[in-house]
Order: C-alpha cells, then sequence, then structure tokens
C-alpha cells in the first residue's frame, strides 16, 4: 500500500485565509517512507526562495485503489538565450501542436498577470483561451502522483545531464498531466525567484526552456489547455485525485 503525503505551505496565514503560497510538494511512499518524505516537505517550506511559511499542512492519506502507470514523456531542452527567444519557442511549438494562438496568448497573459502565486493550475480552452474551472485563485492541484522507482528515475534524469528538485517534480507532474483525459498541452514557469526555467509539455514531448521570467520574480504558475468539448469535470477529478505512478521505460 502507498501513501500520498502532501505539503502546502503559506504565509500570511492559511490559504483560505489568503495566506500568500509559498510551496507545495506531492510524494507517494510506502508506509516505511512517510516519516522522510513529511520531515523533507517540512524542511522545504520552513527553507523557501519564496520566503517563511507561518502556515503549513502535511496531509498523509492510504491509497487503497490501484495506481494508474504512466510513461515519462521524451525530454528536450532548447537553449535559447533570452526571455523573449524561449517564449517565441514556446508559443511557436505550442501553435505547431495545435494549440490556437489566441488561447496561447491567454495562457502567458495569465500567468504574467498574476498579482501572487496560486497553489495549482488555470484550465483553458485550447481553442479560446477561455478559462475552464471555477477554482479561482487557488487554482487546480495536480495530486497523488510519483516516480514509480526513485533510483530508476534519479539515473535516467542524471542521463540527460539534469538534477535538482525542480525537474525532478515538474516531469512527473507534467507526465501526469499529458495523460489526464482531455489535457492537450501545458505551459508552465517556477515561482521561485532564483528558478528562470519553464517547459512546455505537448504530444509526449517535455520541452524545457531556460528563461520565462527575469531573475528574481516570484511571478509563476501553470496553465493547462484542454481539448473543446472535452469534460472538464472528469479532467480534475483525474489531475487532484487519480493515484499516477510514473514509469521510466
Ligand atoms: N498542481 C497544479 N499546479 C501546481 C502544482 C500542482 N501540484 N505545483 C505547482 N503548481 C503551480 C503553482 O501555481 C505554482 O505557483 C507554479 O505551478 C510553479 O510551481 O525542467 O518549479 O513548483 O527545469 O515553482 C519548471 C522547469 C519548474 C523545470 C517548475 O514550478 C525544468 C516549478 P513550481
Ligand atoms: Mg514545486
Ligand atoms: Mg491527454
Ligand atoms: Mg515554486
Amino acid at each position: 500500500m502507498l501513501y500520498s503525503v502532501r505539503m502546502r505551505a503559506a504565509q500570511g496565514g492559511t490559504h483560505e485565509d489568503g495566506g500568500r503560497h509559498i510551496s507545495g510538494a506531492e510524494r507517494l511512499v510506502p508506509e516505511s517512507g512517510i516519516g522522510e518524505a513529511a520531515d523533507a516537505m517540512l524542511r522545504r517550506a520552513m527553507n523557501h526562495s519564496r520566503g517563511k511559511a507561518d502556515f503549513i499542512n502535511i496531509t498523509v492519506e492510504a491509497m487503497p485503489g490501484p495506481m494508474l502507470r504512466i510513461p515519462l514523456p521524451a525530454v528536450e531542452t532548447l537553449n535559447f538565450p533570452d526571455i523573449f527567444s524561449c517564449r517565441l519557442a514556446a508559443r511557436q511549438l505550442l501553435v505547431d501542436n495545435g494549440i490556437a494562438a489566441p488561447a496561447v496568448d491567454s495562457g502567458f497573459a495569465s500567468l504574467d498577470s498574476l498579482a501572487d502565486s496560486m497553489r495549482g493550475a488555470m484550465l483553458l480552452c485550447a481553442k479560446t483561451g477561455i478559462r475552464l474551472d471555477q477554482a479561482g485563485m487557488r487554482g487546480v492541484r495536480v495530486s497523488r502522483q510519483d516516480c514509480s522507482d526513485r533510483e530508476a528515475y534519479a539515473a535516467h534524469l542524471q542521463s540527460l545531464g539534469l538534477s535538482g528538485v525542480h525537474v525532478r517534480e515538474a516531469l512527473v507532474l507534467a507526465s501526469k498531466v499529458l495523460a489526464a483525459p482531455g489535457v492537450a498541452a501545458e505551459l508552465c514557469w517556477s515561482d521561485d525567484p532564483e528558478y528562470t526555467a519553464g517547459y512546455i509539455s505537448v504530444c509526449r514531448r517535455y520541452i524545457r526552456l531556460p528563461h520565462f521570467k527575469p531573475y528574481g520574480s516570484p511571478v509563476g504558475g501553470r496553465v493547462f489547455f484542454l481539448e473543446p468539448g472535452c469534460d472538464v469535470d472528469t479532467t480534475i477529478e483525474f489531475l487532484q485525485n487519480q493515484p499516477v505512478l510514473v514509469d521510466v521505460r
């Protein structure tokens, strides 16, 4: 049996009371790994570059149901030299893969205009760019996912020349999002001020770009582009609740 261990941390009160989102994390671990996972999350929440958390919620929950196994997408890095060229490349790739230009532009504008971080993602129509979820400033949180084999995953990342917690977590999350019914693509960059990189994922590819925002900016987030006419509730249910293990194959 695996357990979902998840954390959310805020500053200035709880998320529900308008506290500022600092950090979140998601793991699936056996019973023997709960303590270590929770401890790592606690330390991370208390030493975060976005600021010191004064509200930290760690939830531990048994996951009795069957885990869905899904593959990792192919990983590519496009080393464009600045924000303008990275964003232009991301935009073109999304448009080339079926996301309408107004929807892509709406995605960038939605993230750029965030006054503060959301805990979750915005769901936008891939054709019109209109927001489809009702989750407001909370957003839709992708939860109950992890890699199936931590050593194999670390070795895989190392073989790609990648390291660090950002890519490790983002690639697992993006794998689940790509596998979700109704999801066509994702656009993401970090809200951590020292981490300017982001990615788009579409058509089983995870494409990293090093510069989505100026160094020092706390503005980042996630947009999921949904296939027009999909059942939004089914997509949200999968993203939030379906336990998923990502396999390195
Ligand atoms: N579900 C939905 N949205 C989330 C989740 C989640 N589980 N976790 C984070 N977000 C949203 C939320 O709005 C955050 O403010 C935003 O994403 C950024 O989260 O290949 O580190 O954890 O080098 O800061 C991408 C590039 C790193 C990695 C992304 O995001 C690479 C990153 P962060
Ligand atoms: Mg994170
Ligand atoms: Mg899909
Ligand atoms: Mg962050």
